[in-house]
């Protein structure tokens, strides 16, 4: 289906409950927020969950505030379930249950690993799934306005590490043109997001990368979380996004791993690559996913051997 014909389905619907992926970024929440913005403008209920907090530095948007953790079984009364930026069921948590209470599901993404587990899917390799939010947004009719325009830039910001990875494209460019053309503030969110951050964010970052070690003739970069060290400076794991863009950064490197402690033998794995490796293909060896580019998964065992296991699997990705 294209995004217009799926535009044209949820046309009908009144009310929806956009559903974001847990551990949230930028992208997921900021398709959220501009499509309950966009949905209430036009007289419409929206409402947004994610099973998890949202992070502190997301405050500066009064609407974060309106999100919910979960919703009772008993209190939905929606006429579609709408999921953004989530590859795969399991990245709505818990709250999936109640995704597919609804037959009406839709699912709109921007990750080439993307399941579509939804009645109608829409995904498209875009940089941010809020790319996606625009172009869905205008085929609905609705007028993006500056409230609209800044959800949208925070996904185009974030997912780009502000408009400087690669996945950059010239309609990217387009996209937040218009949105700063109708006061989307972008330089605001570039600061929030990427040049301020609590204190013990940056003691916890010396502390990180001053593990930082290198492999395979330096081409692979590992960075390391444990809970003691979030439990050192009183930081939450969400702290730690964006630390893995400093190992990427060194010349001669590659991939670059974060390995995040989750719970015991538990570890969050993620991937950058500099576009030598394809490190969605990597994910997908242990069932993450993601995009060339960027992937993550999730590795069970003792750390040493979950490390050893990820050099291996690297190595053999990496060719001659
Ligand atoms: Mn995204």
């Amino acid at each position: 289906m294209t995004l217009k014909e799926i535009a044209e389905k949820f046309k009908s619907v009144k009310s929806a409950l956009v559903f974001s992926h847990s551990r949230p970024d930028g992208d997921t929440l900021g398709s959220a927020f501009a499509l309950k913005s966009a949905l209430n403008k036009i007289g419409k209920r929206a409402d947004i969950v994610c099973e998890s907090p949202i992070p502190q530095k997301f405050s500066f948007f009064p609407i974060s505030s309106e999100v919910k953790r979960t919703i009772n079984a008993e209190d939905l009364n929606y006429d579609a379930h709408i999921s953004v930026d989530c590859s795969v069921p399991n990245m709505m948590g818990e709250n999936y249950s109640l995704y597919t209470k609804n037959k009406n599901t839709f699912n709109i993404d921007h990750h080439i690993s993307n399941s579509e587990y939804a009645k109608y899917n829409y995904v498209e390799d875009r940089a941010s799934c809020c790319e996606i939010m625009y172009s869905f947004i205008s085929a609905l009719g609705i007028e993006i306005d500056k409230e609209i325009a800044n959800c949208i830039l925070l996904g185009l910001s974030t997912d780009t590490g502000h408009f400087m990875h690669n996945n950059v494209t010239s309609e990217t460019f387009l996209i937040a043109s218009k949105l700063v053309a109708v006061g989307g503030d972008i330089h605001e969110i570039g600061y929030r997001m990427f040049k301020s951050q609590p204190k013990n964010r940056a003691l916890l970052f010396v502390k990180v990368m001053s593990g930082m070690r290198f492999f395979l003739d330096g081409k692979l970069a590992i960075i390391h979380t444990f809970k003691d060290d979030l439990n050192e400076f009183n930081a939450t794991s969400d702290l730690t996004e964006g630390f893995i863009d400093f190992p990427l950064s060194v010349d001669g490197v590659e991939v670059a791993i974060s390995i995040l402690e989750n719970k015991e033998n538990c570890y969050k794995i993620s991937f950058r690559s500099k576009g030598k490796v394809n490190v969605n293909e990597i994910a997908s060896t242990f069932g993450g996913g993601g995009h060339v580019l960027a992937s993550g998964a999730m590795l069970n065992g003792f750390y040493e051997d979950v490390k050893d296991k990820l050099i291996r699997t690297v190595e053999l990705n990496m060719g001659e």
